[in-house]
């Protein structure tokens, strides 16, 4: 036993002990800036897209959800310390093509939208805005390009440390590293109560983002929709209806103007194919077609597959939760349309 528990310990430092936090010049840099106006920059629209900002206005942009929403004020957050979180969450995302620092950015983005134009504030507390958004922005750090599979069939060290829901328990793991570095801390003015309860809602909400546990999630999630006297705005209702909120954005990129899906489903693709090319390397062959360079022609089917299972149930049911959010069905339905025009006949 001792000895098990001696490997899980040296495993734990070999994952834990690399992170970095934001330099100084940077985060001075940022805060001789003025933060734009969310219309400004169209932070509030569906279609928002990410790709004609710079790195540094997406920090800009995000420093405005946390003004905008109000949890900047409500929570005391000093001005630098939020400026020094966030640089330090873009810090902590990794170069890969798709689960990087503008993929969490679009995901607060999209959240942003949901609870502004979508009209989903009035479900939630000032502590619930801040754990959501908090988790949106954290829940890929330090993702390695690998799925969850792979770090299992590949004994990683992370696989060996957690077993179940494996990159998101890393994630968590890595927000409460960088909560917790000096000046990173933008809980830090919460009581010791608040503290506990937005640590635990940024816990489920980023374990939420594990796809595996996704089906589970939708079938409870209809199955309240469309019980009438459904509490949203407490309990257990109100963490799943967060979880599937989390979701939803998570796979916000399937919704947008169709010009953006394509080069994000690129992304996604390339990324899947530079796993199936460590695959090939490790077990002689991918483990499924849509980590195999030579299926790319396939992508479209992939698409179409991955709308009709997972995205377009999941936008449904939450269209008919709050006719807001009617528009991310409507991107996705126009996106499925688009992908089945470029299908390639057999
Ligand atoms: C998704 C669930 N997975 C466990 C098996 C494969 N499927 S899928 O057949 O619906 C599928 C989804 C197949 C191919 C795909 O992309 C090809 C480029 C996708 C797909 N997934 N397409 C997308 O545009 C996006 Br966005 C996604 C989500 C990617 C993140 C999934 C992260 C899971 C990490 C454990
Ligand atoms: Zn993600």
């Amino acid at each position: 036993r001792k000895v098990k528990l001696m490997a899980k310990q040296t495993v734990a430092l070999e994952v834990l002990s690399y992170h970095a936090t934001a330099p100084e010049e940077e985060v001075q840099q940022i805060m001789a800036r003025t933060i734009p106006e969310a219309t400004e920059v169209h932070l509030n629209e569906w279609n928002f897209d990410d790709l004609p900002l710079s790195d540094m206005e997406t920090i800009l942009c995000t420093l405005r959800i946390f003004v905008d929403t109000g949890i900047s004020e409500s929570f005391k957050i000093p001005f630098d310390v939020l400026v020094r979180w966030a640089l330090s969450v873009k810090k902590n995302y990794r170069p890969v093509l798709y689960h990087n620092w503008r993929h969490a950015f679009n995901v607060v983005q999209t959240m942003y939208c949901i609870i502004t134009a979508g009209g989903l504030r009035r479900y939630f507390s000032d502590l619930d805005i801040l754990a959501l958004m908090t988790a949106c922005i954290s829940h890929d750090l330090d993702h390695r390009g690998t799925n969850n599979a792979f770090q299992t069939k590949s004994n990683t060290a992370l696989a060996q440390l957690y077993g179940t829901s494996v990159l998101e328990k890393h994630h968590f793991n890595h927000c409460v590293m960088i909560l917790q570095s000096p000046g990173n801390n933008i809980f830090g003015s919460l009581s010791p109560e608040e503290y506990r309860q937005a640590i635990k809602m940024v816990e489920h909400n980023i374990i939420s983002t594990d796809l595996a546990l996704y089906f589970k999630k939708r079938d409870s999630f209809k199955q309240l929709v469309s019980y009438p006297d459904t509490d949203w705005s407490a309990g257990p209702a109100k963490e799943l209806l967060s979880g599937m909120l989390m979701t939803a954005c998570d796979l916000g990129a399937i919704c947008k103007p169709w010009e953006v899906q394509q080069l994000v489903a690129d992304l996604v693709a390339q990324e899947f194919f530079e796993q199936g090319d460590m695959e090939q390397q490790k077990f002689g062959a991918p483990t499924a077609p849509m980590f195999d360079r030579n299926k790319y022609p396939e992508l479209p089917k992939m698409q179409v597959g991955f709308i009709d299972f997972i995205c377009l149930p999941l936008y449904k049911a939450f269209s008919d939760f709050a006719p807001g959010l009617k528009p991310l069905y409507d991107g996705c339905l126009t996106n499925r349309e688009h992908w089945e025009k470029t299908l390639v006949w057999e």
